[in-house]
């Protein structure tokens, strides 16, 4: 990291109510990265600064190198950008076979678990009425009452017009809804062990798990007392994460992969279950031309638009599991392949064949 890096203090524009902003400003405590944070959306952005390429929250503003300033969207990207000016505290272990874990388990958080979010967020009728009033005053809480209540129905009606862009409908709602049902004990179990999913040291992973059960975990009332009904460890587990400064982060707390391994196959079992076969669905759609996937998911239909953002996710693992040295392969080959994650060992075939 260079002196200006160093002394460069990052600004965050996003909301308490969205999974991924969440995601950053946890990383960025842990990893004691100056920046301070600007509460608020894109109809209210820091006055005179850089659109995004997406209007996307967060959005990270920076200075670059030539010293102007830039906006920065997209979490997976920019955490990767961050390891690369700023060292210390690593969210990414540096064993490859680790880091591939790492990565599947980030992004079926970021993709597949905010489908669970925003599904109960919207689909559950006391869900919806719990947030339309906080996304109104989580942005801006001087609103009069009256303005607040058309806004947050205005805004709810199109957050619900959404779901079935994420892929919530009532096709695949069960799906959802089960998945989440079998994920809460797996987490539980994992935490357990030794505090985080690779260990006694917070990853990439851990922070976009913990984003999206911020919301499912503290905000959305039907999945929360789910949680609470089957473990405490979980909530407790959510509310640290917000701030994990204090963490020791020594090179010796990431698992061995050995370690690792074992205790992340039902985890694993749970994304071959659900992500990846949507993932495979989804792609298939893509490459067919056709605007709608209909596959098969933990043996019910699942049907949705096809979603090209996620199409990139799939190339991504598969090219994660081709750039691993042999020996990686080798090792993380028997449990993806127990586990039902066989796609990724097979770039993108489903049996092998
Ligand atoms: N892959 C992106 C996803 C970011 C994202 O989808 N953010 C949501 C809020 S949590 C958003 O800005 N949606 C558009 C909108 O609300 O208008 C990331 O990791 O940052």
């Amino acid at each position: 990291m260079n002196a200006a890096e160093q002394a460069q203090v990052l600004e965050v524009l996003g909301v308490p109510g969205s999974p991924y902003t969440r995601k950053i400003t946890a990383l960025l405590r842990f990893r004691r990265i100056p920046f301070v944070l600007h509460w608020g959306n894109h109809d209210s952005p820091p006055a005179d600064y850089p659109v995004p390429r997406v209007r996307l929250l967060p959005t990270v503003y920076r200075t670059s190198n030539e010293g102007e300033r830039e906006a920065l969207v997209d979490t997976t990207p920019l955490i990767r950008n961050l390891e690369m000016s700023y060292t210390q505290r690593s969210v990414i272990p540096e064993n490859p076979a680790l880091a591939f874990l790492c990565d599947l388990i980030e992004d079926y958080a970021d993709e597949w678990l905010t489908k669970v979010m925003f599904h109960y967020r919207w689909a559950h009728e006391a869900d919806r009425q719990n947030i339309e009033p906080l996304l109104v005053y989580w942005a801006d809480p001087t609103l009069d009452a009256d303005t607040a209540r058309v806004k947050a129905e205005k805004f709810g009606q199109r957050q619900y017009e959404r779901l079935y862009v994420v892929g919530s409908n009532a096709v695949t709602g069960p799906t959802i809804e089960d998945s989440f049902t079998r994920l809460v004990p797996i987490l539980d179990t994992l935490i357990a062990r030794r505090g985080f999913v690779l260990g006694g040291r917070p990853s990439a992973a851990d922070f976009a798990l913990y984003g999206q059960l911020t919301q499912l975990v503290q905000v959305e009332p039907t999945p929360a007392a789910l949680v609470r009904g089957v473990s405490q460890r979980l909530p407790a587990w959510v509310d640290r994460m917000e701030d994990l400064s204090g963490n020791a982060a020594r090179e010796e707390d990431w698992d061995t992969p050995e370690l690792a391994l074992k205790a992340l196959a039902p985890l694993l079992g749970e994304i071959g279950r659900v992500y990846l076969p949507f993932l495979l669905g989804n792609v298939v759609a893509a490459a067919a031309g056709e605007d709608t996937v209909n596959t098969e998911v933990d043996g019910r239909l699942w049907t949705q638009p096809v979603f090209p953002y996620q199409v990139k996710c799939f190339k991504a693992l598969l090219d994660g599991f081709k750039a691993l040295p042999a020996e990686d392969k080798e090792f993380l080959t028997p449990v993806l392949t127990e586990t039902g994650c066989q796609v990724l060992v097979n770039n993108g075939t489903p049996s092998g064949s």
